[in-house]
């Protein structure tokens, strides 16, 4: 008999740090959409690990890539050149028709990278004075927890007493296009926005807004820097966010499904401009580029896009959020979504959204609450038509139970 749920948590919180408060499952096994805690429960995961399982848990053939690649050869440096990094180069500057590409960890580490290309670019190309590059970015974004990140965030459970932050960054309200107008200066260098604000609770902007956006970054040499890092990847029905607006960003950020949930890759994927501007000593990263994060990538974009998991995102997505739209309680204030990114936003008065999220729980779905009354629903991108309906059955006999 090994150890219990409880010596689990209690262990957790006697060493662990605590900084988050999950919901009271402890996973030991995940195939598809599906999660076993240890007591052999089953869920149906709706939050894929904020969407960097979107290929589903376990994928065999990423799972096959990965212990192939790690008999051989895990890490180099990038002091010496592997055969897993020029293929992994080709591959996703192909799918998503990049020119260059650079390639991180994590998300935050994607961000960060971001900023200071773009400040470089700034300041040896567009001719900003040195040390005057301004960056826009929106309230209620959430772009990663680093200590440059959190200094613009607009969030003060993210940046309280973790000053002093970073200067250089200008915070304007998300889809009003005439902010954005407003806030660029000659300084600007650069627009870093998320397509749909994830973790804001899955926030749409208004049509046309990327549509100005990017005509207004054009038209002032400013960089268009879009954080697909959870839009990316299928996740809103189509390979980017960016394409429902059809525009293109001049720099995209991608994480989390890129390696679909095997091992931190993330990437910044620009035109030569900007990751032109960096040159050797300048960035870099221990295990940025290595050959297992390469070959593990490699895999998830194929599967990804061989087993049609971009079209089925729509599909489902659409299915979901009519199903979520049809259910009729007065606990729900707004049914949100776009592909398998969707949300339910409660009314206050409905009490807290995690009540509703453990009386999914008990109904065998884990979905994560955010901003107190926000359920959000991101599934991943492998669900059927049937397991939709199962999740729509279960989401409406919970949200039609009063919490508050
Ligand atoms: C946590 C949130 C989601 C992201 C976007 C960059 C990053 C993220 C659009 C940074 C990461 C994660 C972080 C994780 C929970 C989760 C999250 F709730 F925090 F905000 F998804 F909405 N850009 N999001 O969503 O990527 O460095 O984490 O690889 O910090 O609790 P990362």
């Amino acid at each position: 008999m090994g150890p219990s749920v409880i010596d689990f948590l209690a262990t957790e919180r006697r060493l662990g740090t605590y900084n988050y408060e999950p919901i009271g499952v402890v996973l030991s096994r995940g195939e598809g959409v599906w999660v076993w805690d240890t007591e052999g429960n089953r869920y149906l995961d709706c939050l894929s690990a904020y969407s960097a399982v979107s290929q589903g848990h376990c994928h065999p053939k990423i799972l096959a890539a990965m212990v192939e690649q790690a008999h051989r050869l895990t890490l180099t440096s990038r002091a010496f050149h592997n055969d897993q990094l020029a293929p992994f180069y080709e591959e996703i500057a192909a799918l998503t028709g990049s020119h260059k590409v650079l390639p991180m960890n994590s998300g935050a580490e994607a961000v960060e990278s971001a900023i200071k290309s773009v400040r470089k670019w700034g300041y040896e190309v567009k001719g900003v004075p040195d040390g005057q590059a301004e960056i826009i970015v929106c309230a209620n974004n959430f772009h990663g927890r680093t200590l440059g990140i959190v200094g613009f965030s607009t969030d003060p459970e993210t940046r309280k007493h973790f000053g002093p932050f970073a200067p250089g960054f200008k915070v304007i309200p998300f889809g009003d296009a005439a902010a954005l107008e407003e806030a660029i200066t000659r300084n600007t260098v650069a627009f870093l926005v998320e397509p749909i604000q994830g973790e804001a609770g899955v926030i749409i902007p208004p049509s046309g807004y990327f549509t100005k956006g990017r005509e207004l970054c054009t038209a002032n040499n400013v960089m268009l820097v879009l954080d697909e890092i959870q839009t990316g990847l299928g996740r809103t029905g189509k390979l980017l966010a960016e394409q429902h607006e059809g525009i293109e960003a001049d720099v995209t950020l991608l994480g989390k499904a890129l390696s679909g949930g095997f091992y931190p890759v993330s990437a910044v994927l620009s035109n030569n401009d900007v990751l032109g501007t960096l040159r050797p000593g300048q960035h870099g990263s221990t295990f940025g580029g290595n050959p297992l994060a390469c070959a593990v990538a490699r895999a998830a974009l194929r599967v990804l896009v061989e087993e049609g998991m971009i079209e089925n995102a729509a599909r489902q997505g659409a299915r979901f959020l009519d199903g979520l739209k049809d259910i009729r309680a007065n606990t729900i204030r707004e049914v949100r979504g776009r592909g398998l990114m969707l949300a339910v936003e409660l009314h206050p008065e409905a009490g807290r959204a995690r009540r509703y999220c453990e009386a999914l729980q008990a109904k065998g779905i884990l979905a994560k609450d955010t901003h107190e009354h926000t359920i959000r629903i991101a599934p991943p991108l492998v669900i059927t038509s049937d397991q939709v309906d199962w999740a729509l059955e279960r989401f409406a006999t919970t949200l039609t139970q009063d919490f508050s």
